[in-house]
């Protein structure tokens, strides 16, 4: 009887904590009943549409930039984000990448409750890294990667959030960004990543455009991953890794992220933090190997993305967004 009391204690507790209520005990001590916070606040996530997406994406071939590939998802993802209501602005600046290459770039923003004051920016790169330098057999590094985790993972979680904010209204602002050009980036060279969200952040689609706050999501859908947290969203928005973190935690995955910082990463998220926008990244990162081993690989396809991953980090952003906006 000790042990069971101190059990119904302890879920008490674990409620109460995470600020839900509970009715726990039942008179023949036989049943335990609690009305956990999930129940109530309507957190919606399907995994096999988020599957679905990245799926779709990675059909279209590498959407490198200058590609017919490229210019076809890219058509596919605004049309998409329309059909779930929100008000999308295309911006579509010709580049140049560190090599010299003109990029025909196209960055895709979406506004659910564009006339809300308070927002949210939800964002993912969309492109495909032209070259899999890192691929283990050198025949194959001048080929491009279907980045089916590198690219297609972030934005097939954001299209089924898109498309669960269709079904139930925010009660604040949510923006979605499609960013372009992230991964036509040289080692050494800081400057040659994440040329659209730069561009993005100095001209914004909308004037006066501030976001409280954004999250962006990078390789989220390989199998047996690990998101630790990341320095440099430590540094600029320790409160927002800290709600996230703690509702992987809260929803059982707490093994998948570590509420330890373990990576440093030249990412989207660099752009809009020196902006002014407190930015989280959510990429993979293992302390010992990096990145995922398919990572510029031209492996980075469906046969290493993972339902379940897709499936936590989807259902962790839709719970913070329920939570907040
Ligand atoms: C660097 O490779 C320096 N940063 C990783 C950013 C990235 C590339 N994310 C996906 N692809
Ligand atoms: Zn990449």
């Amino acid at each position: 009887m000790k042990e069971i009391t101190c059990f119904l204690a302890g879920i008490a507790v674990l409620l109460a904590g995470c600020g839900a209520k509970a009715s726990v005990g039942a008179s023949d001590g036989s049943s335990v009943e609690s009305v956990s916070e999930e129940a109530t606040e309507n957190v919606s996530f399907s995994a096999d549409s988020a599957y679905m997406y990245v799926s779709r994406q990675v059909e279209f071939g590498p959407r490198v930039p200058n590609t017919q590939a490229h210019r076809q998802a890219g058509e596919w993802l605004a049309s998409k984000l329309e059909s779930y209501g929100a008000k999308v602005i295309s911006q579509t600046p010709t580049l140049t990448a560190f090599d010299g290459t003109k990029l025909q770039t196209r960055n895709i923003f979406g506004q659910f409750n564009p006339e809300a004051s308070e927002r949210i920016l939800l964002l993912a790169h969309w492109d495909c890294r032209p070259w899999a330098d890192q691929d283990p057999d050198p025949a194959k590094r001048k080929m491009p990667v279907d980045g089916a985790n590198d690219g297609a993972s972030g934005v097939g979680v954001l299209l089924e959030i898109a498309r669960q904010l269709a079904e139930q209204a925010p009660s604040k602002g949510v923006d979605i960004l499609f960013t372009d050009a992230e991964d036509w980036g040289t080692d050494g060279n800081e400057e040659s990543w994440a040329m659209g969200t730069r561009y993005f952040a100095e001209n914004p689609p909308v004037s006066g455009y501030a976001p409280r706050e954004a999250i962006l999501l990078d390789m989220v859908g390989g199998e047996n991953p690990r998101f630790p947290k990341e320095y440099f969203s430590e540094k600029s928005a320790p409160g927002l890794n800290g709600a996230l973190w703690s509702i992987a935690s809260e929803k059982g995955y707490a093994s998948m992220f570590p509420e330890r910082v373990e990576s440093a990463v030249t990412d989207d998220h660099i752009q809009l933090i020196e902006a002014g926008i407190p930015t989280v990244d959510i990429i993979e990162y293992h302390p010992q190997s990096g990145f995922n081993s398919r990572w510029h690989t031209t492996s980075d396809n469906m046969e290493g993305i993972s339902k379940e991953t897709l499936g936590a980090v989807g259902h962790i952003l839709m719970t913070y967004l329920r939570r907040n906006y």
